[in-house]
């Protein structure tokens, strides 16, 4: 039989009576040399004590909150063993190691699924790799531990491995903590309240509703919101539209989109698409436009709406939409958009949020015009107001860009001369 000994305290420099924070072994451990037995946490340190010998632990008599100096008995140990005496194995399985419970997959998804959770303040179980403090630090930096390499005795986590893991993160930019999943639906039996009925969603809507679910979830969108006296384009839209004489039915839109390449002409960044870290500022200007359709939401698109003069475009818009409804668009008709205008004046409304159509950065919505007394210095005059509602990305174009460009554009719209200019 291998002699028992008692391990006590080394020296511990200037400390006395230090609490014990952690006891990482128990009665039948194996340890080796220097492996961690206790984690002692003062004001100012915390430490790990290391085994002086190897062999297995007979009787732990340190305990958490015991305070301990130079000398202190730590805990019996019989020197010599390789293994477990065999009196003490069982038939149940071995538990699992220290790092494989730190490992265990389990662990990290019950992390994941609560992250505001308060750990527990009482000391940590031997299954964690870090101290209580190195824990409290984590926790309050919003650190995983288990993401953290651990350069201590048997890969235990260090206060300055913690610091180093944030550095490293702020470096490479991956320092902010993952959010949470969102919520799932709740499952609500909708029959239990009343008279339901159940329709598939259109492919159509599966998959404009992705796209839009993902554009809104990964986009921090701003709305902006601007009137536009159109009294004297509607007047010249008429007269262009008698013109015509029924060939051609010139509608507000054909005049938005021209004065939105203009626009964004004048305010390139509107025109552009966030690519890894870089802007990229397309010198082409192919304006989408979102259509209702009997099978849902597509976003036809205007080729080189620059090179057209507001007839051509009223052409294209008609010849597009049709083929919409029809459902005849080819893929090629719905791609490379640069800035998408979405019209609901034909419907109603007086101002409405519309999703940015990624990767464009700015999406104009249009709702109804309606006449409205304005203030011209001395009466109030019936003006025909547009309200035009532009929503942009804020990690590329901020509030007051957004608020120039719809300045720029309302200023087209109420003298169509400036398109001139
Ligand atoms: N204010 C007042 N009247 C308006 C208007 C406005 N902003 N915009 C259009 N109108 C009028 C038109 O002048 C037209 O009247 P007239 O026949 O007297 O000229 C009438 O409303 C119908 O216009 P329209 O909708 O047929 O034509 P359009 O060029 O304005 O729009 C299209 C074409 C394809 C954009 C439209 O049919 C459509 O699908 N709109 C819905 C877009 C949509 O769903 N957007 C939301 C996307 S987010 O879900």
């Amino acid at each position: 039989m291998d002699p028992v000994s008692e391990v006590r305290l080394p020296d511990i420099g200037e400390f006395t009576e230090v609490p014990v924070a952690e006891v990482l072994v128990a009665p039948g451990d194996v340890v080796e040399v220097e492996q961690p037995l206790l984690t002692l946490e003062s004001d100012k340190a915390t430490m790990d004590v290391p085994s002086p010998a190897a062999g297995v632990v007979v009787e732990v008599l340190a305990r958490v909150g015991d305070l301990v100096s130079r000398g202190s008995r730590i805990l019996l140990i019989r020197s010599g063993a390789e293994e477990a005496p065999p009196e003490e194995a069982s038939s149940e399985p071995a538990p699992p190691s220290v790092d494989e419970v730190a490992e265990e997959p389990e662990r990290r998804v019950l992390a994941a699924d609560f992250p505001a959770a308060p750990a527990p303040e009482t000391a940590p179980s031997t299954a964690t790799r870090a101290s209580p403090a190195v824990h409290r630090m984590a926790r309050e930096l919003g650190v995983d531990l288990h993401l953290v390499e651990g350069s201590g005795l048997g890969g235990r986590v260090r206060k300055s491995d913690v610091q180093a893991f944030i550095g490293q993160a702020l470096n490479d930019g991956s320092a902010a903590a993952p959010l949470p999943e969102p919520l799932p639906a709740p499952e609500v039996d909708f029959a239990a309240f009343g008279p339901v009925e159940r329709r598939p969603l259109s492919r159509l809507k599966q998959v404009s509703g992705a796209r839009l679910h993902r554009s809104w979830t990964t986009i921090p969108h701003v709305t902006s919101h601007e009137d536009a006296d159109i009294t004297d384009l509607e007047a010249f839209r008429k007269e262009i539209n008698r013109e015509q004489a029924g060939e051609l039915r010139v509608t507000l839109l054909a005049f938005v989109v021209k004065a939105a390449v203009l626009t964004l002409r004048a305010f390139p960044d509107f025109n552009a698409s966030l690519d890894g870290g870089e802007l990229c500022l397309k010198r082409y200007y192919h304006v989408g436009f979102a259509a209702d359709t009997p099978r849902g939401l597509v976003v036809p698109v205007l080729r080189d709406a620059d090179r057209m003069g507001v007839l051509e475009i009223a052409g294209e818009l008609a010849r597009l939409a049709a083929r919409a409804r029809a459902g005849e668009l080819a893929p090629s008709e719905m791609q490379g958009g640069s800035f998408t205008v979405s019209s609901l004046g034909g419907v109603g409304g007086t101002a409405f949020t519309p999703i940015v159509n990624a990767p464009e950065v700015a999406i104009l919505g249009v709702s109804r015009a309606a006449v409205r007394p304005v203030w011209d210095g001395a009466a109030f005059q019936p003006r025909l107001i547009l309200p035009l509602s532009l929503s942009w990305d804020h990690r590329v174009v901020d509030g007051a860009a957004a608020a120039r460009f719809n300045l720029h554009l309302a200023g087209i719209l109420g003298d169509v001369r400036r398109a001139l200019l």
